[in-house]
This record gives structure tokens, sequence and C-alpha cells, in this order.
């Protein structure tokens, strides 16, 4: 943009930065002295387009004002980075590659039911770094609100931490810890709403100027109901309807309040600019304590339209994109991750995958792997996962898959009636299978699963459960069911290690935890029973990790050596596209993966309980492959075909 020839006339971005350049070299001279000013400088050169064009897509002319504010916050904030962190900065300038790296390995969990508190983490590295952990993502931690809070998803505050785990110095502490053993701490953002409790709530309602605008209250249904008209719920059964009735809104006239989620968790409202500005000051400041991860929760909602679905606007793009943008001015070491479980047309968008690439989050959950992997197990059959697997746009080089195959939440069939049509199925009722076979009422499913957010209107549901639970762990009563059930959940962790990516471990599913019922015995939790696959760290099955006589020494074993095989194949790193291939036997999932700088990997994951083979000229055809890890030994090849075992995989790659 700098130097464009004379006589073309200036583009937008040029003249916004010829207007910012010398003032703000001024102010970041004084704050940062000259040379960390000339670097806080050119990155704001380089994303100053990326911030300003997202701001005019929302705010439209207020978006020229914006710009500068948005880079003084940013400047602020770099002037305020510690020096620890200001190196991150650099280092990761250095090596922008640094989170698609084969050697990422993340592990998720709740601090209480993992360590109790925050200042007893560090005495549990140790067992993070057998299992290879390189990235920790300590689930919400925030200060919620009092009783009710949807597992920390109802903040408060943003600055403190929830007194029971203890407090933001020692958040910083354990960041600074964990950066030390080259591990990278990942928390929740929750920025689509925040607690009604919130500061910024409570202004709101007393009226005072400095919140006005913040969340969205109307004085009658006439709005509410029309909204409601294409908006689905979230909670249909636990809480219908996106709206809630709060009778201190509107000077106390009453009014009914935009409540995406649960009645007590207000959505703010982003068509205020003044939001997105309260929303980045906060973030900023979460950077500067040792962040390096955002989890940018419930992103699809930040944007709502009168007819629209209430998820994946343009304008939840540009916003993410706007903060996005800030960030990397001031905290370059800083990425986003976009937890948006939406279809597959939609999940890429997250990745900044639109008419052109726009910088947005650096890597979004692949749900849509995960939903495939629990029905490719269900139906014993891959060719719905080839098909829509296959079909997804690929990604920026520039982001990463995160590759998991159980979470915090349910699991939400996302399956598209198209891919399913395409295999000759109905996509209705083959969700609906899916939610018999896992909650267990399906004859002969070995699940034990329960329905989350039943939706008496449309009969969908998702489910909850532990990856173990739904395996069928728990419910084998032979030795033999009990090797299946271990396998299905070896191969998932197989298919998610070896897809590309940054594959995450949910807490327990190292060890195959059971389902966790005591939740029902807390009034604060009872009514949502995705707490059954949230339980307790079990440190007594842990202590039997490396006793292959017990279920979670078999399962830790399988999940060590995959991770540490994981490791050393330099296919796997992210960067690259993961395509499926069609084998010639539908049991078999089957893909292939292309590094343009470490060679072939090819994967293979037999979903069937019955022994299947491939046509190997199909798959060595693709370049030179040797196993690097297998369920079963060395591959047996028969009249010219591989054959693999009952629920078996292999890992082929190039050396
Ligand atoms: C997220 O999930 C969290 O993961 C949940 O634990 C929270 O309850 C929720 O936000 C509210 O903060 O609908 O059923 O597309 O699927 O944001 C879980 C994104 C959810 C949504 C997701 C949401």
């Amino acid at each position: 943009m700098i130097g464009s020839s004379a006589g073309s006339p200036p583009t937008r971005g040029q003249h916004t930065w010829e207007s910012l350049r010398l003032p703000l070299r001024r102010e970041a001279e004084a704050l940062l002295g000259a040379t960390e000013a000339a670097v806080f400088l050119t990155r704001v050169q380089r994303h100053l387009l990326d911030l300003s064009a997202p701001l005019e897509r929302v705010y439209g002319a207020e978006a020229e004002s914006l710009v500068g504010r948005v880079v003084r916050l940013a400047l602020d904030a770099a002037a305020a980075r510690p020096s620890g962190l200001r190196l991150l900065d650099r280092r990761r300038e250095v090596d922008p590659e640094w989170f698609q790296r084969a050697r990422m390995q993340g592990y998720v969990c709740y601090t209480e039911r993992f360590c109790a508190t925050l200042a007893q983490l560090p005495s549990r590295v140790d067992y993070l770094a057998e299992l290879g952990v390189t990235y920790l993502h300590l689930m919400p931690l925030l200060r919620p609100r009092p009783g009710e809070n949807d597992g920390g998803y109802a903040v408060v505050d943003f600055r403190s931490v929830n007194p029971a785990l203890g407090t933001m110095a020692e958040l910083s502490a354990v960041a600074a810890s964990l950066r030390g053993h080259e591990i990278s701490l990942c928390i929740d953002l929750v920025l689509n709403h925040t607690a009604r409790e919130h500061p910024w709530a409570q202004g709101w309602l007393a009226g005072e100027e400095q919140f006005a605008d913040f969340y969205t209250a109307y004085p009658d249904r006439e709005l509410p109901d029309a909204y409601d008209a294409t908006i689905g719920s979230v909670f249909p059964d636990r809480a219908p309807g996106n709206f809630t009735w709060v009778p201190a809104a509107r000077g106390g006239q009453g009014g009914w309040v935009w409540t995406t989620f649960w009645r007590y968790q207000w959505d703010l409202n982003y068509a205020n600019p003044q939001v997105t500005m309260a929303m980045l000051t906060e973030i900023l400041w979460l950077a500067n304590q040792g962040i390096e991860v955002f989890r940018m929760d419930a992103v699809p909602f930040l944007w709502k339209r009168l007819g629209g679905s209430g998820q994946n606007e343009p304008q939840a793009h540009a916003l993410l994109q706007v903060l996005h943008a800030a960030v990397r001015m001031a905290a370059p070491a800083v990425i986003f991750k976009a937890e948006a479980i939406v279809s597959p047309d939609d999940l890429v968008g997250y990745l900044g995958v639109h008419e052109r690439y726009r910088p947005e989050c650096e890597l979004a959950y692949h749900n849509q792997l995960m939903v495939q992997l629990w029905s490719g197990l269900a139906t014993q059959d891959a060719r719905l996962a080839t098909v829509a697997l296959g079909r997804m746009r690929p990604i920026p080089a520039e982001t990463a898959w995160v590759t998991y195959s159980r979470c915090h939440d349910d699991i939400g069939w996302a399956i598209n009636d198209s891919d399913a049509a395409a295999v000759g199925w109905e996509g209705a009722s083959h969700r609906r299978f899916l939610n018999d076979f896992f909650a267990g009422t399906f004859p002969g499913s070995y699940a034990r699963g329960a329905r989350f957010g039943h939706d008496e209107r449309t009969g969908d549901a998702r489910i909850s459960g532990t990856a173990a639970a739904l395996c069928g762990v728990h419910s084998a009563t032979t030795p033999d069911e009990l090797a299946s059930a271990e396998r299905r959940l070896v191969l998932l962790t197989a298919v998610t290690h070896g897809f590309g990516g940054l594959p995450l471990l949910y807490m327990g599913d190292e060890l195959g935890l059971d389902n966790d019922t005591s939740y029902a015995e807390d009034p604060t939790l009872a009514q949502d029973n995705r707490w059954m696959h949230r339980p307790w760290m079990d440190w007594d099955a842990a202590a039997d990790r490396y006793d292959l006589s017990t279920v979670a020494g078999r399962v830790f074993g399988w999940t060590q050596r995959i991770v540490q095989v994981r490791k050393t194949v330099l296919a796997l790193r992210a960067g690259a596209e993961s395509a499926p291939l069609h084998t010639d036997d539908i049991r078999v999932l089957a893909w292939h993966r292309r590094h343009p700088r470490s060679g072939h990997f090819i994967g293979l994951a037999n979903f069937s309980e019955q022994p299947a083979s491939v046509e190997l000229g199909a798959l060595f055809g693709l370049g030179p492959t040797d196993v690097v890890l297998s369920s079963d030994g060395g591959l047996v090849v028969r009249d010219g075909r591989l054959v693999m075992a009952g629920l078996g995989f292999a890992w082929l790659a190039q050396e």
C-alpha cells in the first residue's frame, strides 16, 4: 500500500494509514521506545486493512473514527505487555506456524475436576508431560455468577478468577509456569453474553449512560416473536425461545431481553460499537496475563438478523476479524480458536474462508469430523464420513483444525441432509437413529449416553455421555465386548490424531472414564445432563495407567503411543488438507495428506467389528509409504489387498 506509484488515487487503507501514521508514531515512541515502536507500527500497517474493512462492514461511516480508537487500545495494551510476553511475541513472529506443528498436543480439563485449584496445577504438569501435552485448555475459570452458571459460561468479571479456583495472580503464574514447559494456555472467552449480574448488565439496567444499548430489550412480544419464528432454541426443553422478560429493564417498565442461552445469560448488543470496544479491552487485558489461546465461545450467535437463523451472519465474522486484527497488533503471540458448532459449509468461514481470505481465527473445532466418527461407529459404515469430509472446502494454509472426539458439550448431529442423501439415507431419520443408538435405546446398542436438549417441536435431540460410555466400555459384559469397546475408543483417538491439525484429548478419555451421575444431586447442575461427561479426575485410575490388566492402563498406553508417534510424523502438521479416499470397502475410512514439505500420509480406520480389506494399489499409487503405527502390528496383505482387523486402524507415511 505504501509507496504506490504516484498518480494513482490512494486506497482507503492507505488513506487511513497516512492519517494515523505520524501522530501514532509519536505516541508509540513515547510509550514503547524507538525500536519497539517501529515494530508496533509495522504490525499496525500490516493489519490495518484487516481491521478497517470489517469495522466498516459492521459500523459503516462510524468505522473511520473507530479505527483510531482500536489502534490506540492496541498501543496501550502493547505498552502494558510484560517483558516475558513480549519475548514470546518475538518468538511467535519468527515462527508463526508454531501452533501447526506436529508437536502440538492439546488437553482439556476443568481446573477443579483435574487438580482442585490453580495453585495445584503445576504439581500435575508431570502427568500432562507424560501425555506430550503442549496446549492446555482450562475450562471456564473467570468469575462466574453464583449458583447456576452454565459451567462457568455466565461471567460476572472478566478480570478475576473464580475464587474457588484461585486468583488472577495465580492464573498468570500458572500461565508463566506452563510457558516454561512450552505449554500454551487456552481459556474461554465468553463474548456472546455476560451473566445478568455483570456490572455492564447492572449498569445498563440502572440506565447508566456508559452502558446504554449494551444489551437489547423489547417492550412487547412483537419483535421477539418475529425473531423466534426463524431462530431456533439452544436449550429447547429448559430455556425455550431467545428472550427473557426482565421487569427491571427499560427503566423499570420491563422488557424482553435477548437470552440465546440460559435466562441468566444476557446477549451483548454488538450493533453498539461501545460493546466491541469494551470486549476488546477485556481480551487485550487477559492476553497480557499470559493467555495464549482464546477459545471464542458461541461466536455464530454474535449478530442477529430478523428472518435469519440467528447464526453465522457476515457481521459475526466481521466482529471476529476486528478483534483478531487488534490482538495481532498488540499481542501477536496470541491466537483465536472458534467455537462454532455449525454445518460444514458454515464452519470454514470461521477460519477466514470467504470470498477472499480474511484473517479471523487460527483454529476451529472440526465438529464435522467428530460427528462423522460417531456416526461411522454406530453404522459400521464409512461412506457418509467420506462424502461429508470430501465435500468440505479447503482451509487457509495459515490455519488449523482442532480435532477431537469428545468435549464438555453434547454431540449435536450436524449432518447435512444432502450428504446423507448421497449415500441413500434420509438426514432426519439418520439423526434419530444416532440419538437412539447413543442413548442406548436402539436394540443391541452398547452405548450408554443420554439425550440432551430434546425439542418436542422438531423431534431433534443431541447426546451426552463420556467417550468410553458411548463406546460401550462400561456396558461390556464379556472380555470380547470389552476389547471391542476399547478398540472403538482407541480408533477415535487414532483418527483425531492422524487427521492433521491440533488434536485435543478431553480429560478422562485417556483413561476411559465412565459417566458421572453425581451431578444429579447438585441442584445447580441437576437440570443439565452434560455434567455426566464432565467427570472428576480419577487419580486412582490414573495410578493404574501403566498396568495393562486395567482398562485405564490399556487405554492410556494406546493414547500415549498414538501421541508419541504423531509427533514424529511431519506430514501430520497442519497447513495441508486431509482428503478422504474412496476405497472399495465401505467399512473403511481412508484419508490422504500431502504436505508440501513433509511428504505423504495415509490413514485407515475400519469402523466395522468385522475384518475389512482395501485394494492396495489404489493406496500405494499415492506414494511410497511405511507403516508408522497400526492397531494390530504389521500390515497383512492378501491377494493385493490390505486386510484390516475389526475396528483396526493404520497410519502409513513416507519416512
Ligand atoms: C457453548 O456451546 C459452550 O460450549 C457451552 O458449554 C455453553 O453452554 C454455551 O456456549 C453458552 O455459553 O450451544 O450446546 O455453535 O453450539 O456455542 C452448546 C456454537 C452450545 C454452539 C455453542 C454452545
